[in-house]
């Protein structure tokens, strides 16, 4: 199967099975389950879900019982752009080309659906725990996701972003906060893939290089974006990061450097595949096509 084919397949198993995690409607607090949904169901590239599937079809080919994990990794990611969207945080107006859960539903509302979203990514994960084969397996991939979306993970690089962003004053700073408030959930949708079908040892270190790279390389083309994309293409407003003056890559690297060091990445984190041979492919093509996204 072609590349695109492959992900048009991954991405259409998602969004069914994401159009069918919140049904409630009809009892007093229907409003929370519509907040969440017009988040959760408003598009996206769907990259976290698709990386953990992909790992895990480097070891097994039964995608349905690793689709809770992989859906749960949306509705944390989804929760982290509400939250991120509120006027307390990056106040942003737009998102996934519509208005922001809190510019549509209120703040209290945003607030309560990001919540209810990381609720039940736990709900989801931790219901497919009980009906996995090997339920070690599945426990040890939902506590990496736990992890990685936790205070030494994306909520710890939120704050570093946050509160110690005039305290970066290298490549190396930014790394940092970048590897935690982008990269983690990254990586972890990638670990936990791996874990649920069983690699070892040695497997997930070249899976770790690969995840780490391209964490790095994608966040670094969401910096580029930021300066060359429209509010058409990106869904959101750009210029937000001149606007509100944060550091960013290219406060520290021209963007030809700064694509040079996406392509570089990239080329590390094919080769990091290479111990899977043909079966590392789709994962191959993935870590391309990052680098070629226009949003
Ligand atoms: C609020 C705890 C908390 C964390 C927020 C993820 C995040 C941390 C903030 C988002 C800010 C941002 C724009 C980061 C840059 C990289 C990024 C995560 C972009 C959005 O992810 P995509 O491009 O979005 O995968 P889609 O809409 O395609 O899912």
């Amino acid at each position: 199967m072609d590349f695109n084919s492959w992900l048009t397949n991954k991405i259409n198993s998602i969004e069914e099975y994401l159009n069918n995690i919140i049904k409630e409607k009809s009892n007093p607090q229907g409003l929370i389950y519509e907040a969440m949904n017009y988040s959760l169901l408003s598009g996206g590239k769907r990259l976290r879900p698709v990386l953990l599937l992909a790992a895990y079809e480097l070891f097994n080919n039964n995608l349905e019982c690793v689709m809770p994990f992989a859906c749960s990794m949306e509705m944390i990611h989804t929760y982290s752009l509400i939250h991120d969207d509120l006027p307390a945080m990056d106040n942003d107006d737009y998102r996934r080309g519509r208005l922001s859960n809190h510019k549509k539903y209120g703040e209290a509302i945003a607030i309560l659906a990001g919540d209810g979203l990381l609720n039940k990514a736990f709900e989801t994960g931790l219901g497919a725990v009980l009906s996995y084969d090997d339920n070690k397996k599945a426990l040890k991939a939902l506590n990496v996701i736990a992890k990685s979306s936790g205070v030494n993970g994306m909520i710890g690089g939120q704050v570093v972003d946050m509160y110690v962003h005039n305290k970066i004053k290298s490549l190396e700073d930014l790394k940092y906060m970048y590897s935690l408030k982008t990269g983690a959930i990254i990586k972890s949708s990638i670990i936990a893939g791996a874990i649920l079908g069983g690699a070892d040892e040695v497997q997930l270190k070249s899976l770790e290089i690969y995840a780490g790279k391209i964490g790095l390389a994608f966040q670094i083309e969401d910096d580029i974006l930021d300066v060359t994309s429209t509010l058409e293409k990106l869904g959101k407003k750009t210029g937000s990061d001149i606007a509100n003056d944060k550091i960013t890559y290219l406060s520290f690297v021209s963007i030809e450097e700064a694509q040079r060091q996406v392509v570089q990445l990239t080329k590390e984190a094919t080769e990091a595949m290479s111990i899977f041979g043909d079966k590392a492919k789709y994962l191959i093509e993935l870590a391309d096509y990052l680098t070629k996204r226009d949003h």
